[in-house]
């Protein structure tokens, strides 16, 4: 083992600014530290737990140089694989190990994976309105701080709140966290309007942007797989850039039906957790993007192994960036990006500017375009005296029932 890359501590750091996030710092005999994201968002302390608890007692002492076998001894040796707080846990140890390693080298963390494919990575930003006219001063709103494409979300009429909707169109989009409190708030929920409403959406803002503007939309799987056709076909005119989550993920083979349907891409993933979940989706070549998130799939070593396995079936990546992954997991998705052949675009949600007190991050957006620094590591440092400041409140995401009152999908 080299001289002082054995892990002297673990420590899971828990802040709250604007919302909860759930750090992983692990720091070596001779003082390297690394971070990792470990945010799973409304069950934020269940991965705190299983880090501080099973995970930090097996990695005392270990090689912080040894990134895949401590990924497998974590994977493989819990005996219970797979699952959002498993791979969560594992991928804040995964990219706080890479982070130490790229330290060590002198690099920026894309350079050890094989250095920069592209100048800069494309993003999407977040629009919503109330209404049409208020999603088009959202997309105004992005398109004049340099986004070059917009995912385009409104309120359904007749359904009083919809989630993905903000309540203001400055283009940060602060419907996350939905609510702090002791429960989760309820939305309504009726696909028939949303059916009816969607193209209606698109066509309003293709007639005010023109054609060229790359625009995606986000189903949050609320569509059965005949709903989720029927939607596809409905917006081939405007040319989407994505559908994303059309339908649960649950069921792969829902997919099929989909596309024997529409040619509008797809693109799923920001609830599955391993290269198993993805296997049918990519194999048959279901989906055109992988939605999923380094801090949900067992980090850049889980991630790189879904966008390996996507590149062998021309599938791209679509790395899930919304403000529950902390800066922590952006920059490290940033990394990826930018090295990977089969990038796609990247989602870039905008956090609160309370986050970037604790956080400091290199990363840099200009034209339409991150690049994650070139800092030695992933480029983010903590800010313990700010963290401070910020206790954790428990928060939920919202439930959406239907107008009967019946629980639906997400
Ligand atoms: O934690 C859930 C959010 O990250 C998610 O609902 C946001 O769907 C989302 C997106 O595409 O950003
Ligand atoms: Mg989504």
């Amino acid at each position: 083992m080299t001289a002082g890359t054995r892990i002297r501590s673990v420590e899971v750091l828990i802040s709250s600014p604007s919302r909860n996030f759930v750090t992983l710092r692990i720091t070596t005999e001779d003082g390297v530290t690394g971070l990792g994201d470990a945010t799973l968002n409304g069950r934020e302390l269940s991965v705190a737990s299983y880090l501080r608890d099973h995970v930090a007692p097996l990695l005392i002492g270990t090689d912080a140089h040894r990134i895949e076998d401590t990924w497998q001894l974590l994977y493989r040796g819990a005996y219970w694989r797979r699952g959002p707080v498993t791979m969560t846990a594992i991928a804040a140890v995964d990219v706080a190990l890479w982070d130490i390693k790229a330290k060590r080298a002198g690099m920026p963390l894309y350079q050890l994976l094989g250095g920069a494919s592209r100048e800069g990575v494309l993003v999407y930003g977040h629009a919503s309105g109330r209404d049409l006219a208020a999603l088009h001063d959202s997309v105004r709103t992005l398109t004049s701080a340099g986004f070059q494409a917009i995912r385009i979300q409104a309120a359904v009429p007749g359904i009083t709140t919809v989630y993905g909707v903000s309540k203001v169109s400055t283009g940060r989009s602060s419907y996350e966290p939905a609510g702090r409190g002791a429960l989760a708030v309820e939305s309504g929920w009726d696909t028939d309007r949303y059916l009816r409403f969607v193209p209606e959406m698109f066509a309003s803002v293709r007639e005010e942007f023109g054609a060229e503007l790359p625009l995606l939309h986000d189903g949050h799987h609320r569509m059965t797989p005949i709903q989720a056709a029927r939607l596809g076909k409905d917006l081939e005119p405007y040319r989407p850039f994505w559908l994303e989550d059309c339908t649960p993920a649950e069921n792969q083979e829902a997919l099929r039906l989909v596309r024997q349907h529409t040619t509008t891409p797809l693109a799923i993933g920001e609830v599955m957790n391993t290269v198993w979940d993805f296997q049918t989706l990519i194999r048959e070549q279901l989906i055109d993007y992988v939605r999923a998130s380094v801090a949900h799939t067992g980090g850049i070593t889980g991630l790189r192994r879904i966008f390996d396995y996507a590149a062998l079936y021309g599938v791209r990546s679509g790395s899930h960036g919304a403000t529950d992954i902390s800066p922590v997991g952006m920059a490290a998705a940033l990394h990826l990006d930018l090295a990977i052949n089969n990038f796609g675009i990247q989602e870039y949600m905008q956090h609160d500017p309370l986050v970037a007190e604790v956080f400091h991050s290199a990363y840099t957006f200009e034209g339409g375009y991150l690049h994650p620094g070139d800092e030695p590591g992933i480029g983010v440092s903590y800010d313990d005296d700010a963290a401070a400041r910020f206790a954790y409140e428990p928060a939920y995401l919202p439930v959406a029932r239907r107008v009967d009152g019946t629980m639906h999908d997400w």
